[in-house]
């Protein structure tokens, strides 16, 4: 080469350097997370673990008078659920230091209800101690959950129990290293212990806590926490709204940083909000959040999980799984089982990016420089990112696979340290020389996955159809994730027909009445069975074409129902409260004033030693009870109290509800609502059913 052509080189490369150099990075537009945000948000997965006394008394919240004695787990061990925790992909895990019953998991010094009263290690014994070093050992992030609600204080709602909540807090942030995240319930029911007045006592949970004072104080003591606030002033995170594990398919990370925060703003986040606070998707692996054994065939299936997943992660949210610890204080084998085979599934669904490294083109790169090209998305660097000029809200990005390649999930990532910007998008593949739409979606914001049925194409494109400012793309993905079937439904109806509902209509669906696992050499389901009696069904699907099997639903059934009779009430439709069906619910006419009966015949006398409740589950129905006393009677006369209480959480989570009391021989039942969760007259019913003896 001779020199000549060699300087001109170096000199188009130089002047190459020099205008790239020269073109400015998009400014941050709007809000934007803060360090600890960022930190918090490129965690994605972590654990809460729920352990308190109502581990031993069977319940969701307890009273604040439970014995301290009863705490004793035999085979405590934190390094069980760390492990766990961290083969399953988590990064941290935030514990239960104090659940709303008061009851400390460490010594503290400002309360005899803890750990140190126990007979758990002669008192000596100190959990979030143990916790914060499995942490250690696992590479784990510790994080704290102290309910503000303390029904077992007697100070609570006096301005006393600041101070003792505040030196609480000092405690857990001064003593166990470092925290990322802080949890503060917003629950408080009201009725509570509080040191023997049994009594409810009311705060305003706006001004009560004097929250920004506590706040200062936190993150003095921790600068790289995050605090979740569900209880007053906003914190760095929010709650999504929902207990059942998914955010709105439309998720903006802002919020107004003062005012009020509907139902709507948790859940799809403020377009226009002036602050970030992103959201937080937190579930249990079981329905509930504490260790119930009546659960332990009712931990979620994989199929389920991955639906958290995407609903979650794949939706600019983070998830934060929780554990029920068992009465030994074990992570039980079957959410062990769970968590590793969800893990495993995500690995896989994600384990090859077939956009890596292709190649890519844009519609308009940011001052046609390098640094900004489409190729920064999918360089496998979260910190470089395509760019297009200023003020443009619509952009694409072409990937050509170069081959035919068979894919059905896209992600993308915007770079939100600049803000999140992209308000619609959709996803086309080139098939048979046309693009072919195959989603549709909102926003983006940290991460967003898109599923769609399997498809073989050369090309993807990436449109960008709506944006606040110019888009930012960090990373772009495109994976071919396994097919996972989802286990059927089982219900029974009011004549004792169980029903067997496929979640895929190709699927064949085989059963077991005794309780033994259903292979293919079980009973294939043909249609409704008639059964009698109290009944057990286990329930798989699998679909041929793969030679797939689902999970397997377990279900139970009491008496059926067909000679129960609704009295006093002509209306037909309140036959939803008996027909199996959980999607069908009925309410009472709202003339009627608390307390409100319902009161059903059961046809003839039996012995009944507890009864279930489920609420309307259509999100946020009106009429769901909190507060109840159950009657039962032989002839519709004279009735007799079985039980009475509250239904614990039922607001966040509102799933079936089982009490039970001393078995007793009736014929007639009474549930009568004293309670409602918003404190009006209404009152909704999905089901109601009797457990026998
Ligand atoms: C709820 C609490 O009331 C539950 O008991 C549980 O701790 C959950 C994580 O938050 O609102």
């Amino acid at each position: 080469m001779s020199r000549s052509i060699l300087c001109g080189l170096f000199f188009s490369i130089f002047l190459v350097g020099i205008n790239n150099a020269q073109v400015k990075a998009p400014a941050p537009y709007g809000p934007v997370p803060s360090k600890n945000q960022m930190r918090w948000q490129e965690m994605e997965y972590y654990a809460f673990v729920h352990f308190s006394l109502n581990t031993y008394t069977d319940q969701s919240w307890g009273y604040g008078n439970e014995d301290v004695k009863l705490f004793n787990p035999e085979n405590l061990d934190c390094r069980q659920w760390a492990r766990i925790c961290k083969q399953a992909g988590m990064k941290g895990i935030i514990i239960t230091a104090k659940h709303h019953c008061g009851f400390c998991l460490w010594p503290s010094k400002y309360t005899e209800y803890s750990v140190k009263n126990a007979p758990w290690k002669n008192g000596k014994g100190d959990i979030v101690r143990e916790m914060a070093d499995a942490c250690k050992e696992y590479g784990l992030k510790l994080g704290i959950y102290l309910s503000p609600w303390d029904r077992n204080h007697p100070d609570y709602g006096k301005p006393e129990y600041i101070t003792y909540f505040r030196n609480q807090l000092t405690e857990l942030l001064t003593n166990y290293g470092p925290i990322f995240e802080v949890w503060f319930d917003g629950a408080n029911g009201g009725s509570g212990y509080y040191g023997g007045a049994n009594e409810n006592r009311k705060i305003d949970r706006t001004t009560y806590y004097d929250w920004s004072n506590t706040y200062k104080m936190i993150r003095k003591l921790q600068p790289n926490i995050v605090i979740w606030n569900d209880g007053g002033d906003r914190g760095d995170l929010r709650w999504v709204g929902t207990e059942a594990g998914f955010v709105g398919e439309t998720n903006w990370s802002l919020l107004n940083a003062t005012g009020e925060v509907s139902w709507n703003m948790l859940h799809y986040g403020l377009e226009d909000g002036n602050a970030w606070v992103p959201a937080e998707v937190n579930t249990s692996i079981r329905p509930e959040w504490f260790y119930h054994p009546s659960e332990n065939e009712r931990v979620k299936t994989v199929p389920h999980l991955m639906e958290t997943y995407y609903n979650s992660i794949g939706r600019n949210g983070s998830l934060l799984l929780n554990f029920p610890i068992d009465t030994r204080g074990l992570i039980h084998g079957n959410d062990e089982k769970a968590a590793l085979a969800f893990g495993d599934a995500v690995k896989n669904a994600f384990a090859v990016n077939l956009a890596l490294k292709r190649k890519a083109t844009a519609s308009n790169v940011r001052g046609n420089a390098k640094q900004f090209a489409a190729v920064m998305a999918i360089d496998g660097n979260k910190n470089t990112y395509w760019a297009t000029d200023d003020n443009l809200k619509q952009a694409s990005l072409t990937i050509d696979f170069g081959k035919p390649t068979k894919f059905n999930r896209f992600l993308v990532q915007e770079y939100i340290r600049l803000g999140q910007r992209v308000k619609s998008f959709t996803v086309e593949a080139w098939v048979d020389g046309n693009w072919k739409e195959l989603a549709k979606a909102t926003t983006v914001g940290y991460k967003r996955i898109l599923r769609f049925p399997a498809v073989t194409a050369t090309k993807v494109r990436f449109n960008i159809t709506d944006a606040k400012s110019c888009p930012v793309i960090s990373n772009i993905g495109i994976y071919n994730a396994p097919q996972i079937l989802t286990p059927p439904s089982i219900i029974r109806n009011q004549n004792g027909e169980i029903n067997i509902i496929p979640a895929d209509k190709e699927s064949e669906l085989y059963y077991t009445m005794d309780g033994s696992v259903p292979t293919l050499k079980s009973k294939k389901y043909t249609g409704s069975i008639a059964t009698k009696g109290k009944v057990q069904i286990s329930a798989m699907a699998y679909e041929p074409a793969s030679r797939k099997s689902s999970p397997v639903t377990h279900e139970k059934f009491d008496i059926p129902r067909k000679s129960w009779k609704l009295i006093g009430i002509n209306d037909e439709k309140a036959n939803a409260i008996l027909d199996g069906d959980p999607s069908t619910a009925w309410h009472q006419s709202k003339d009627k004033k608390m307390p409100v009966d319902l009161v059903i015949d059961l046809g003839k006398e039996e012995t009944l030693s507890g009864f279930r409740y489920l609420p309307d589950q259509n999100i946020w129905n009106p009429g769901i009870i909190s507060n109840y006393e159950f009657y039962i009677s032989n002839d519709n006369a004279e009735w007799k109290l079985a039980d009475s209480g509250e239904f614990s959480n039922i607001k966040n989570n509102p799933l079936w509800q089982v009490k039970s009391f001393s078995p007793v021989k009736a014929r007639y039942i009474k549930l009568r609502a004293l309670r409602n969760i918003d404190g009006n007259d209404e009152i909704g019913y999905a089901e109601v059913d009797v457990i026998t003896k």
